[in-house]
């Protein structure tokens, strides 16, 4: 597999499989950029995945789990200075920097591309170049389409087996001269002649950057997570993004699920949260049985690209194929069918390791092991914790599993058509003002509350925490292009699917996370969210709310108490009321944020938006 060093310029060796000559040109003109010690062509192979995590067992990268409690599993921990997304080191390099938008940080690409020059040149070496050929969606599905990644990494080779549809088969559609996103990724961190490796290598200088104009993609320093894994958030939604702007179609961060009634009656929704607000949970929750029936099944759990079909409907699929998803708080209880997807052929990162060879995490079991060893290496016990505050599994800590393994998965998830989607909902954190539940009164004002939405922030991204953040769509770290545009192009599709013979999906806006005067959440939420999901559906069945009723108030339209099934849950009117009620004091300094955030926005900014907010500001006067 090793092909041979020639005069300090490793051999580019492409395999026979390969019939696509500018690839080839690219990874040797790469090659000679970073300067590796090797070249591997990655064919996706069950051999060659078990092969390259046994070379990282070794290196002490990942350790094998306990082959009885966890089989085919393994464990990686990175380094402390590399554990989420960094978002103040990427960049959108458009030609033109209102094309990136006030939202995005912005390099002229002539300039960043000579930075980068510098950072990649000889940054391989002693190091072997992983070439990751895959396809984001269904191999050869209309919707999809294929990146090929140069990575030094080996962890990122065996998550991107997971992540998407990586391997040989990927050459078959790309031929001779089919079209790719490529890819480049280092951890920056060249050995020298003998110099030993650490366990995860890496750089406390960090770029990850998307030239949308040229469709590329180059990330400098971290090895961790959407940092790394370039099909997920750079390719999947940045360079998608602007993609589906140019193309007429809409790239995500949604979950999709398949919802099923006791009746028998299927729709799709799609809904997008911010990272780390529970859209793995959202994606396969289960019913309460006290509801009688309801099935909920799993399409994706983080990103959905979505086109218009020949019926004028939108029709969305999953672009990846497995879940990159946060480990604590996760349990049978809050998600059984996650807790059964990993059972096994799972990668974890930065969960805390058991004595007897298994993971463990915060919230995985109501009591803590004795004895640990944390995610940094260190003994642990819940007393220290006690003492120290410190965590067994940092708060970003992650599993990649197939998505296959999900017990829930939609019979339709890898339907190279897609599915067609009913409603949208958009959900934030907030523990104060946004209600439980609001129906949009139509497409525009539908736009409105996702393009204002607010989250609180999580630990997926590198910075602080729990601070209320406008998040417009949950894409704020994500869109590639001017958020204004991209406002106006969901108003586009709207006006598309009204010209169309088509319904539009229906927009919710959704939030989990309100909380009491204790700081405890009210709504139980997981399985709950079923009763939630029911109103809507329920709404979508009768569009004018003669069956399923609703009360209408500044914002949209939200059930009253008697409006949501209630069998087997303790839920009381004043519960309902703490996390339903409007606090027009509150909402008067919600609007204050909206206007900050339009002012931010207003080259471009849709005149329709600006619209609803003088509405809104008006019933609030
Ligand atoms: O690190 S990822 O970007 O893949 C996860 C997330 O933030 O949603
Ligand atoms: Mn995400």
């Amino acid at each position: 597999m090793n092909q041979p060093v020639m005069g300090g310029v490793a051999a580019v060796n492409a395999p026979a499989f390969v019939k696509h000559q500018k690839l080839i040109n690219w990874v040797a003109e790469i090659a000679a950029l970073t300067k590796p010690d090797r070249i591997y062509w990655c064919d996706g192979s069950q051999e060659e995945y078990d092969r390259l995590c046994a070379e990282m067992v070794a290196a002490g990268t990942m350790k094998k789990l306990n082959q009885e409690k966890r089989p085919n599993s393994y464990l990686a921990c990175s380094d402390p200075s590399d554990v989420a997304r960094v978002e103040d080191r990427t960049f959108i390099c458009s030609q033109d920097k209102l094309d990136a938008g006030p939202t995005n940080n912005w390099t002229d690409p002539a300039e960043m591309r000579k930075t980068l020059h510098g950072l990649f040149d000889g940054c391989m070496r002693g190091r072997t170049l992983y070439v990751v050929p895959f396809s984001m969606g269904p191999l050869g599905s209309p919707i999809a389409h294929i990146g090929v990644e140069l990575s030094d990494s080996p962890y990122v080779a065996v998550n991107m087996r997971i992540m998407t549809r990586m391997g040989k088969a990927v050459y078959d559609v790309l031929g001779t001269d089919g079209e790719f996103v490529p890819c480049v990724h280092s951890v920056g961190a060249p050995l020298a002649a003998g110099q030993k490796d650490v366990a995860w290598p890496c750089n406390s200088t960090k770029y990850i950057v998307h030239y949308p104009e040229t469709r590329e993609i180059w990330s400098f320093g971290s090895g961790y997570g959407g940092n790394a894994l370039l099909g997920k958030k750079c390719f999947a939604l940045r360079i998608a993004s602007t993609m589906g702007r140019d193309e007429g179609w809409l790239a995500e961060h949604m979950l999709i699920l398949g919802v099923e009634s006791p009746a028998g009656k299927k729709h799709y929704v799609a809904a997008a949260f911010p990272s780390a607000c529970g859209k793995t949970n959202f994606a396969m929750l289960i019913p309460p049985a006290t509801m009688g029936g309801w099935k909920v099944t799993t399409i994706g759990d983080d990103i959905a690209w979505i086109k218009p079909g020949e019926d004028g409907r939108l029709y969305a699929i999953n672009p990846e194929a497995g879940y990159f998803g946060v480990a604590p708080g996760t349990n049978e209880k809050t998600n059984f069918n996650c807790m059964a997807s990993l059972r096994a052929n799972t990668i974890f990162t930065n969960v805390a390791l058991t004595d007897d060879g298994d993971v463990w995490w915060e919230g995985m079991t109501k009591e803590a092991p004795a004895h640990l060893i944390d995610w940094q290496g260190k003994d642990w016990t819940p007393a220290i914790a006690k003492e120290s505050g410190r965590k067994a599994a940092h708060p970003n800590a992650r599993f990649t599993v197939a998505a296959t393994q999900n017990p829930v998965i939609d019979s339709a998830w890898d339907d190279p058509a897609g599915v067609p989607i009913s409603a949208f909902i958009f959900g934030g954190r907030r523990s104060t003002t946004v209600p439980l539940v609001t129906e949009a009164r139509n497409w525009v004002e539908g736009v409105y509350m996702a393009a204002t939405m607010g989250s609180e922030t999580t630990a997926a991204a590198v910075g602080q925490q729990g601070v209320v953040r406008r998040d417009p769509f949950a894409m704020l770290p994500f869109a590639g292009y001017n958020m204004s545009d991209y406002f106006q192009h969901w108003l586009n599709i709207g006006k598309k699917i009204a010209a169309s013979p088509a319904e539009l999906p229906k927009i919710y806006c959704v939030n989990w996370f309100r909380t009491d005067a204790d700081g405890k959440f009210v709504w139980p939420g997981f399985g709950d969210n079923m009763r939630v999901l029911k109103w809507m559906l329920e709404r979508i069945e009768d569009p004018q709310g003669i069956r399923v009723g609703g009360v209408e108030h500044i914002f949209g339209v939200s059930p009253r108490f008697e409006d949501l099934q209630w069998d087997g849950l303790e839920f009381s009117r004043a519960q309902f009321d703490t996390i339903t009620s409007i606090d027009k004091a509150a909402w008067a300094q919600e609007v204050v944020l909206h206007t900050e955030l339009f002012d931010k926005l207003k080259h471009h900014l849709p005149k329709e938006l600006e619209a609803v907010k003088a509405k809104l500001e008006k019933q609030l006067a």
